[in-house]
């Protein structure tokens, strides 16, 4: 079978055969499941650019909502050519590669604190990057020789979490954020910013953020130094601190 040839300048969804542009879709209308809310459906799939919508599961909630899983044939392309993403830049080392960078490089301990913070109750992905077991293979930073690293849990509020960064005097803040409902995780995560400004100490430390709709760009634009999605490991975020610490002259703790 011949593969077929991607025109990369004009992608569109693959489903069955090149460029058929298929995709399911799911959304919520606050309207009784009834023959009109499916038509209803099909219509605004239609608004949203998907050609001959399809409704393939309509489930009543039960209080005058339907969900539905719709496919549709979408009409639009993307020139990927185009397209250019930030991202964090560094060379990713391993658990081993990162502890010899500390030994040779830094010359003492670096000390790491994360939490959730906010009202954020997700305690999985800060767990994930620093518990001693760490993540899908890859060792938490609790585990690495040279890191003393100091996971808070979730629901800390900023100023806690600020106050244990003073105590510890930490090299290096991880903050996570799960729930983006509303926006709350860019309130909070400015909320941090400003707090660190007020204490004189968002110099002093390598601030980064993560979660699933964390993106470097958007950490960068809260004034972070750098944020991590889904995907994460420590190695990732291991790497980043330690050559962040080297490049902005931070080995010498000054408080
Ligand atoms: C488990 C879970 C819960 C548990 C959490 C238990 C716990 N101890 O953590 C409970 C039941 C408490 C819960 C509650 C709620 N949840 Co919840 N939850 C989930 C669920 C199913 C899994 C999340 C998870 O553990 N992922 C696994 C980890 C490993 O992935 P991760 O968090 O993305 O972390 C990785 C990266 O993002 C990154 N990372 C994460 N943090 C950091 C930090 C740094 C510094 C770095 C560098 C990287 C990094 O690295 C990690 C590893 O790769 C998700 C749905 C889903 N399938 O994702 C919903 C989900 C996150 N929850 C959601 C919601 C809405 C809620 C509630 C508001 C529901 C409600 N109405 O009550 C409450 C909020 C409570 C609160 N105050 O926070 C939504 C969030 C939507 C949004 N974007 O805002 C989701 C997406 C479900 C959904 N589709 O609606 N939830």
């Amino acid at each position: 079978m011949a593969v077929e040839q991607v025109d990369l300048t004009k992608i569109k969804p693959y489903g069955d055969t090149m460029n058929d542009g298929m995709v399911q879709l799911c959304f919520t209308l606050p309207v009784p499941c009834e023959e009109e809310a499916k038509e209803a459906a099909k219509r605004l799939a239609l608004k949203m650019g998907l050609e001959e919508p399809a409704v393939t599961d309509a489930k009543d909630l039960g209080v005058g909502y339907t969900m539905f899983v719709m496919y549709g044939k979408c009409k639009h392309t993307v020139d990927y050519t185009q397209i250019e993403v930030p991202k964090v830049d560094v060379e990713i080392m391993d658990k081993y590669g990162v502890e010899d960078f500390i030994k040779e490089n830094i010359k003492r301990d670096i000390v790491i604190v994360g939490a959730c913070t906010g009202t954020d109750a997700h305690t999985v992905g800060i767990d994930a990057v620093m518990n001693m077991k760490g993540y899908a293979g890859h060792y938490g930073l609790e585990r690495y020789k040279g890191i003393e690293a100091h996971n808070l849990g979730s629901q800390v509020p900023n100023e806690e979490f600020i106050a244990k960064a003073i105590e510890l005097k930490a090299d290096v803040l991880l903050v996570s954020q799960i729930v983006t409902q509303k926006d709350v995780h860019i309130q909070n995560l400015t909320n941090l910013v400003e707090l660190l400004e007020a204490e004189g100490i968002r110099d002093k430390v390598v601030l980064v953020c993560g979660g699933p709709r964390i993106s470097h760009e958007l950490a960068k634009e809260l004034g972070y130094d750098a944020g991590f999605g889904t995907g994460t490991y420590a190695d990732n975020i291991a790497s980043f601190a330690v050559n962040e610490i080297v490049d902005r002259g931070l080995i010498t703790r000054e408080w």
